[in-house]
């Protein structure tokens, strides 16, 4: 499938080039949405990781996640031998997670309906650091309550190529490069559509050094 391209705004910033790729019937790449406000985004990010450092979490298999995480706001999803889980307290800590900041869940709010998802009150945001050779495997999200809502994401530093499958595992995916400020939101019938990150390439990004941090918004409660 061939993505369709369209100016997003009537203001357009100069040299700036804010577009939406459609990638799937209700998923959409806003290409550096969140560009005008990085700055505040980074900030916020480094008051939570001192609250709720990032860790590498172990899969129910008993292997570690090379993508090292954490999250903020009412409920974070949180992985050990026990299972994949939403859980509103913080397992290192045994706190609640970090509250999520507002410039977060406004910009998530702002890209959902960007997307045609109006009214996106993200419960969770998820936060994934890969430093160079971090991956994260085709999988599907299915811990959430409900798949009505969207999911929306925003890519910071290093850049990823993203994989976007089919319904099946073994469907050929869609590689999608994702770079910083870029946002993605899946929706609707792309909801349950299988999903990864190829492993990240050396690399040094100004404002974030060797490493891209992932932030998902969702709605899992
Ligand atoms: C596409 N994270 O945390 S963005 C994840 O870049 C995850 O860190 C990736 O997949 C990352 O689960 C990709 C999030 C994402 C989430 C759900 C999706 C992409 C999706 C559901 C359907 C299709
Ligand atoms: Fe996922």
């Amino acid at each position: 499938m061939h993505p369709t391209t369209f100016d997003l705004f009537a203001d357009t910033e100069a040299g700036q080039q804010p577009r939406a790729d459609q990638i799937g019937e209700q998923s959409w790449v806003l290409r550096g949405f969140a560009l005008p406000c990085v700055d505040q985004i980074l900030t916020a990010l480094e008051a939570i990781l001192l609250a709720a450092p990032l860790r590498h979490m172990v899969t129910p298999g008993g292997f570690s996640m090379s993508v090292g995480t954490s999250s903020c706001g009412a409920l974070g999803w949180i992985t050990d031998r026990s299972g994949y889980r939403y859980s509103t307290v913080d397992p290192l800590s045994g706190f609640l997670w970090p509250e999520m900041p507002e410039v977060f869940s406004e910009l998530a709010r702002n890209a959902a309906s960007k997307a045609g998802f109006a009214d996106f009150n993200a419960d969770s945001c998820l936060i994934n650091c890969y430093v160079p050779g971090a991956k994260m495997s085709l999988h599907q999200d299915k811990d959430e309550k409900a798949y009505a809502a969207p999911i929306v994401s925003l890519s910071l530093g290093l850049p990823a190529m993203f994989l976007f499958g089919g319904f099946a595992r073994g469907d050929k995916p869609q590689r999608i490069p994702l770079l910083h400020g870029d946002m993605v939101v899946w929706g609707g019938v792309d909801r349950l559509r299988y999903h990864g990150v190829l492993p990240i390439k050396q690399g040094h990004h100004p404002r974030l050094g060797e490493q891209r941090i992932n932030l998902t918004f969702r709605i899992a409660g």
